[in-house]
């Protein structure tokens, strides 16, 4: 029902706006619920408010009526004001339902399913807003974009909007475990599984599909692709439908991950062969099984034969024959299956100069062109290896003329700083997606393969028509998401990536920069400069990350076997996973040339093939993924790979301190909790890349005996090493890998075991924390006298809170706790952090001491402290 307020009625509403107003400047303006939807209010501003008009009655609909009222009301910070009464009357339905009811607006007839017009119409010194979705989605949506417009401009638009996706898979795959766990999640626990089976609470599960719906994401597979098959155990499948029925109004279609060997695993069968008969009748009945409680299930994800995963192979049978099995048992429901090219032998012989991990996915999946039914779609990670910072795109993209392709990303930041650095991915991924691969020679766009335009699969080979509803199948874009319960990705600024990925999956055309700001306006704030800002740091941090972790396309330093977080340079090496670098004395790389090295660049279209097969053309950024050079090999900029690497590594750090100053000037501008909060993120960030700009510059200095040209490397003034100083109780320590402590050493405090009175020895009872003893590191300070900045680099070890305080001349200055939740159970690059005290007034002779109280298994490890001239940066707020 459309009710029209009368002018007093009007009055008053207006009346109580201002009071409502004053009482919005203390709402807090972020909550990570509410992601980029809890807009930030146009206050002070005549407020737009919609009154409630369906003209249908299907879930979606309804919500996009009710997102509309409450969007509005939130962005005018005006609450309490029932959703009936808004000033602009507004007809939100499918075109068939607003032809009907509005025979004169002009809303063109072939909207396709998923798609939308935006419209206003002068009625009578009213304006009607029509929002017409191709199908009932396509209302939701055309409603979440009337939002977005108006919490960007304050105002309605002046012309019709009319947008379609260009893919019709747009879906987000979560990693999450039965227990409640979730694989490469940076975000507290699952939202949808707890103690082996769906959460009694599911109403986060609906407030994500509500964030995914408002940036047109349609479908998500809820469950980890390792470890599949207890999710299709028959007692399981209600509480997955359970989900579905949450996820169903925002449009967003369940989809799960499979075990392929479900039928022996869970099934009783004595096989999984895909071609046996026997198979198929079970997987037949399961996926009854399933579509009988979830009439819209969206089909399944599989990882096969990877990593320990069961897969075809095991029968001698190909990824097409457990694709199609699949495929073939879904198809008469709509489903389809994503089968992940991320296929690849972990057991390789790094002795063997041609074995290359790069190749696998090409090697496999290329022979299988053509023949995968059509609701098959490869889901290709980006890169050839796995989620990289910088890596090169996967040449299988343009290796599957006549197969469904999709782009799988990273938003989870697994090798990517894991949300605790801010690394914006929307420009990496975009790069990916404006690569033109050049296949048959002309311009091959990635995001024109996924769209299935470059190959001319017009969604697998059925073009759909405008009335008929949505395409059954075709190509994506899929983003690893694996949300969780804190704050969805467990940082306010990695909502960023959340966001850019629906927005780009649904319109891959969009620039990164354009989305920073839509998201900004969204989420943080509309002031030019808080815009300008936040925009700024967010375009800056891909490539900063990549200078302080880097270099040249070598793959990740990171501790490949263990964490994937902070530097360990040689874990990648001599081991099976192929992701390998080769760095060696007299040079670095991977030589993946067709002429003398593993062949993978070959694997590339002619022109792409012959840019990487020579050092002249390959990009300096790449060098490294497919050349072995000597270190003193000179780059298209004139430096050489160990110049480069010594410069980008600073620059890296210079970078990220950057980051945290320009927050900084935002003092005052935004919410001061964000403000606080992200502030303190961004100053571990600075103090985290130094970690790795130092663990990478020894590492290569102390391999290559080059020096640094600049003089910085191996060279720390105002450093003071923990193992040189007056130690009391700490111990000296060897770190391990070496290079991520000063010099290799650190202090430790050596733990002391809990002592019980005999007579509770019989009854122990819980005696931690144990009472420790401080150690503590004695200095004399000897530089000039003047106001400096004091350092401290300590290790922060799980579980345990150890303490620690900095003293001179025996007076506490500051004290603090080491209770961040930070990766390894022992000193390494993942938990090296750096406390920073500043403004402390120095003199030569003072006495600069640190003491460490232990606490559990966290012995307050200490690595050095370094004295620097006061700067004016980042507030100090551990
Ligand atoms: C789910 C990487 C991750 C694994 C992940 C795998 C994949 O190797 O480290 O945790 O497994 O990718 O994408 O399947």
């Amino acid at each position: 029902m459309t009710v029209v307020c009368t002018t007093a009625q009007k009055k008053s509403i207006l009346a109580g706006i201002a009071l409502l107003l004053a009482a919005s400047l203390t709402a807090n303006s972020q909550t990570a619920d509410q992601a980029w939807l809890d807009h930030t209010p146009w206050r002070s501003t005549h407020p737009i408010l919609f009154a409630r008009s369906a003209l249908g009655k299907s879930p979606m609909e309804l919500k996009a009526a009710d997102e509309l009222m409450r969007g509005s009301h939130l962005l005018y910070g005006i609450f309490g004001v029932t959703t009936d009464e808004g000033d602009y009357p507004t007809a939100v339905g499918t075109v068939d339902e607003v032809h009907k009811a509005y025979p004169d607006v002009p809303i063109p007839s072939d909207l396709t399913s998923d798609s939308f017009w935006i419209g206003t119409s002068q009625r009578r010194r009213r304006t009607l807003v029509v929002v017409a979705g191709g199908d009932e989605r396509g209302v939701l949506y055309g409603a979440f974009a009337l939002l977005r417009f108006i919490a960007q401009n304050n105002s309605l638009p002046k012309s019709p909007i009319i947008e379609r996706p260009v893919m019709p898979i747009r879906w987000v795959d979560e990693w999450d475990n039965f227990d409640g766990t979730i694989e490469r999640g940076y975000a507290g626990r699952s939202i949808f599984f707890e103690k082996g089976k769906a959460r009694e609470d599911l109403s986060a599960v609906s407030e994500y599909a509500r964030l995914l719906a408002s940036i047109g994401i349609n479908g998500c597979n809820v469950n980890n692709v390792n470890g599949a098959a207890p999710f299709l155990v028959a007692d399981n499948i209600p509480s997955l439908a359970r989900i579905a029925d949450e996820m169903r109004p925002w449009g967003v279609r369940m989809a799960l991950s499979v075990d392929i060997a479900s039928p022996q695993k869970i099934g009783g069968l004595q096989t999984f062969d895909p071609l046996d008969p026997d198979v198929k009748e079970w997987w037949e009945t399961k996926v009854g099984e399933i579509y009988a409680l979830i009439p819209d299930f969206a089909g399944f994800t599989v990882k096969a034969d990877s990593e320990g995963q069961a897969g075809p192979a095991s029968y001698g049978r190909r990824p097409a024959d457990a694709a199609n099995l699949l495929a073939a048992v879904l198809a008469p429901h709509g489903g389809v299956v994503l089968y992940r090219a991320f296929v690849y032998n972990n057991r390789l012989d790094y002795n063997d100069l041609k074995a290359d991990r790069a190749r696998a996915a090409y090697d496999i999946f290329h022979p299988l062109d053509g023949k995968f039914l059509p609701n098959v779609i490869v889901q290709i990670k980006y890169g050839p290896i796995d989620f990289q910072a910088e890596e090169p795109v996967s040449p299988l993209f343009a290796g599957l003329e006549r197969t469904n392709s999709a782009m799988e990303v990273q938003i989870t930041q697994e090798y990517t700083g894991q949300q605790r650095h801010l690394v914006y991915l929307a420009p990496m991924w975009k790069e990916k997606l404006d690569f033109d691969l050049r296949a048959q020679n002309r311009p091959t766009t990635v995001k024109s393969i996924i769209e299935g335009k470059a190959f001319n699969r017009p969604l697998g080979g059925n073009p759909g028509s405008p009335r008929t509803g949505p395409r059954p199948w075709g190509g994506g874009m899929i983003g690893v998401a694996n949300v969780g319960r804190d704050g969805w990705l467990g940082s306010p600024l990695a909502l960023a990536n959340l966001y850019a990925f629906g927005r780009l999956a649904w319109n891959p055309n969009l620039t990164p920069e354009q989305i920073a700001a839509e998201w900004t306006k969204q989420s943080i704030g509309t002031d030019p400069q808080v815009v300008s800002t936040v925009d700024k740091m967010l375009m800056q941090s891909w490539p900063a990350y990549v200078d302080y972790t880097g270099p040249l396309g070598a793959e990740t330093l990171a501790d490949i076997t263990g964490s994937h977080y902070g530097p360990n340079i040689e874990s990648s090496e001599r081991n099976g996973w192929g992701q390998w670098h080769r760095d060696e004395a007299n040079g670095i790389g991977m030589d993946r040339t067709v002429a003398t090295g593993t062949g993978f660049a070959g694997q590339y279209p002619p022109q792409v093939a012959r840019a990487y097969e020579s050092l002249a053309t390959t990009p300096d950024d790449l060098l490294l993924f497919f050349h072995h050079v000597p270190y003193t090999y000179r780059l298209h900029s004139g430096k050489t790979v160990i110049q480069h690497i010594y410069d980008s590594h600073y620059q890296g750090a210079d970078e990220a301190e950057r980051l945290g100053e320009e927050w900084t000037a935002l003092k005052g501008k935004i919410d001061s909790q964000l403000f606080g909060d992200v502030g303190a993120r961004l100053e571990y960030q600075a103090g985290h890349a130094i970690v790795w700009r130092d663990a990478i510059v020894q590492y290569f200095l102390k391999l290559t005996g080059i020096p640094d040209a600049e003089g910085r490397a191996g060279h720390f003034p105002g450093r003071l090493e923990a193992e040189n100083a007056r130690l009391t109780g700490y111990k000296v320590i060897n770190v391990t890998p070496w290079e991520d402590a000063s010099g290799g050493k650190a202090v430790s405090c050596p733990a002391v075991a809990p002592t019980q009175p005999k007579a509770q020895q019989e009854h122990p009872i819980d005696v931690s924390p144990v009472e420790a003893p401080a150690c503590s590191a004695e200095w004399t300070y000897n530089g000039p006298p003047g106001r400096y900045d004091i350092a401290v680099q300590y290790f922060d070890l799980q579980p345990g809170i150890a303490h620690f305080t900095l003293a001179v001349n025996d007076r506490q200055i500051v004290s603090w706790s080491a209770n961040d939740s930070l990766p390894s159970k022992r000193p390494d690059g993942d938990n090296s952090t750096r406390f920073t005290m500043r403004g402390v007034e120095l003199k030569p002779g003072d006495r600069l001491r640190v003491d460490g109280v232990p606490d559990g298994s966290d012995p307050a490890a200490l690595d050095y402290i370094e004295v620097d001239p006061a700067a004016a940066v980042l507030s100090a707020s551990h």
